[in-house]
This record gives C-alpha cells, structure tokens and sequence, in this order.
C-alpha cells in the first residue's frame, strides 16, 4: 500500500500577495487526509513545519525576503528528504510556490541516489522562471524554476548536489498564459518546453498530455507541481495573482487522470491557495477533488 505523508509549510514570503499561509489548514478543512483515506493509500500529516515570519519588506538587489525563504526552503527540503527515504510519496502543502525550490531539490537527490528518471510537470499560469536579475517584482515564488534549473542567487542553488537539481528536458509547463517580457527571453534561450494555453486551445488536453506523458516508463520519478492558479479564476478564486484563461474543471481532471495512469506520481506540490481571498474554501475544496484524481479516483476507477 502506498503511503502519502502531509506535510504543512505555512508561509507566503516568496509572494506578492498575503495569505497563502493558510493553505495547509485550507486543505485540511477541505478533508485531503480522508479524501485520500478511501482510496486504498495510507496517510501520515507530519504537520506543520515552523519557520520565520513574512518580514513584509522591499526587495534588495532584486530579491524580497531571502533569508526567510531560504529558511522555510530547508525545512520543506529536510522533510521531503526524510519522506522520501522511507518510500513514502510526500505532498508538500504550501504556502506560496517558492517552496518548490526545497521540495524539488530534495526529489532531484533521492532520484539521483535512485537511478531514476525525475520528470517534473508544472500546472501554472506563470512559468516561474524569473530570476532576481529580471524579476520584476522580487519576489521569489516567481523563480523556483530558475533556480531548480541553476540560475539565480548562490543562496537558493545547488541544494540537490549538483548546480542544476532539473534540466530543461526534465520539465514540462501546462497551463501557461502570464509570462514577463524577459522570461520569454529566458525560456527561449534555456529551451523549456511551454505548452501555453494556446497549445491547449489549439490541440487539446489529451494530446497535450500525450507529448508530456510519453517518455515516462517504469524507471520514472513523476513530479508534479500544481500552483491553483493554473486553473480559470472563475473555478479557483482563493489565488493571490488569478490570471483569466485557464483550463476547464473537466482539462484539469483529465490531466490529472493521464498522470494517474502512469502509475508513476511519486511526488507533488499543492501551493498557492490563499484562503483570505477565497469563497468558502471553494478552491482547497477544488484542489482536494483535483488531488483524489491524481492518486487515481476517476470514475470507473477500481
Ligand atoms: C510574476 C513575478 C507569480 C505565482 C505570481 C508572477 C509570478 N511573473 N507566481 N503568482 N504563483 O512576479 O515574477
Ligand atoms: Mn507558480
Ligand atoms: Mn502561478
Ligand atoms: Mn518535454
């Protein structure tokens, strides 16, 4: 029986917005303990990890809040490490997407001890990708990318072991529609590969899919990063920055199930939901639903 471990990592100092602090609780009120529960996988919540408060101050040398993200980032990466090693499918629940640089990095070691191969899916509006060069806010929840693929300041790079914890063929975007102007310059130069919401309008969920999904095979570590504001506003308010333009209820599921299908999640961040501007927890409620297909709840499933 697989094991998933909950882990809470209570902040918002990687991002713009206040409040996605209270995503952990969020998705507890919303049941994903139980949600999972019922579908044959054991759950362990470890809590919430502590770490320093959001200091709320401007950037300095491009960057906001570094010594606080670094800390909540070796908390997150500590954790995983430690789920990680016990066979156990861990779920960071955040907190804002600067969290992915710990949770990744810590998936990046174990794969590279393991002989895996990591794949990493990236269900966002924005591409994360800035760095403290050219970020026009400073704030890092928009540059996990960057610094997973071993660019941005010393402090945040190299925590798998080796400078680069991804490279570019390692990782696919879903979802995508808000990119700043020299982000674009940075994935055209880096190679990414953005299925954009165009490419999604244009070819569908299930063959998008198919493109991400095809080199998986039995040897694959499949991590997947889900920011809720991937999803249309109008389905997830409870998001510090919704873009309008997102995918569907019915594209997500089904991106959800393809992944499912193969057998292969291994590990999963659900960051960004931010209760504060949320109706009725309608959107960690959304996010549970998302997560059960994830672990293979569709509707004929056995
Ligand atoms: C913008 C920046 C971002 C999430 C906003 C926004 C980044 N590209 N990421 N909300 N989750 O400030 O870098
Ligand atoms: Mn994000
Ligand atoms: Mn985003
Ligand atoms: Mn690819």
């Amino acid at each position: 029986m697989k094991t998933v471990s909950l882990i809470g990592a209570p902040t918002d100092v990687g991002a713009s917005v206040r409040g996605a602090g209270m995503g952990p609780d969020a998705l507890r009120v919303a049941g994903i303990g139980d949600a999972l529960r019922g579908h044959r996988i054991e759950i362990i919540d470890r809590g919430n990890l502590s770490g320093p408060p959001n200091p709320w101050s401007s950037p300095q040398s491009g960057i906001r809040h570094l010594p606080e993200v670094v800390a909540w980032n070796r908390a997150v990466f500590d954790a995983v490490s430690t789920d990680l090693a016990m066979g156990h499918v861990p779920v960071l629940m955040g907190g804002d997407h600067c969290l992915a640089i710990g949770s990744i990095s810590a998936v990046a070691r174990q794969c590279r001890q393991q002989h895996k191969n990591l794949r990493v899916v990236w269900l966002d509006a924005h591409t994360d990708v800035n760095t403290e060069s050219i970020s026009p806010s400073g704030n890092i929840h928009g540059m996990p990318v960057a610094a997973l693929l071993g660019h941005g300041p010393a402090d945040l790079v190299g925590w798998s072991g080796e400078r680069a914890a991804l490279t570019p063929d390692n990782i696919d975007f879903i979802g995508i529609r808000s990119v700043d102007a020299e982000e674009k310059q940075a994935i055209r130069q880096l190679g990414l590969q953005v299925f954009d919401m165009r490419h999604i309008d244009e070819h569908g969920m299930r063959y998008t899919m198919t493109e991400v999904l095809q080199d998986v095979d039995e040897d694959t570590h499949l991590h997947v990063s889900f920011d809720l504001d991937c999803l249309d506003p109008m389905e997830a308010p409870g998001v510090g920055t919704g873009v309008r333009g997102g995918p569907t209820y019915r594209e997500m599921q089904l991106c959800m199930e393809m992944i499912a299908d193969t057998g292969r999640l291994g590990s999963l961040d659900v960051v960004e939901i931010n209760p504060a501007l949320d109706v009725r927890n309608r959107t960690a409620e959304l996010a549970v639903e998302f997560i059960q297909s994830l672990f293979g709840a569709s509707t004929l499933a056995r």
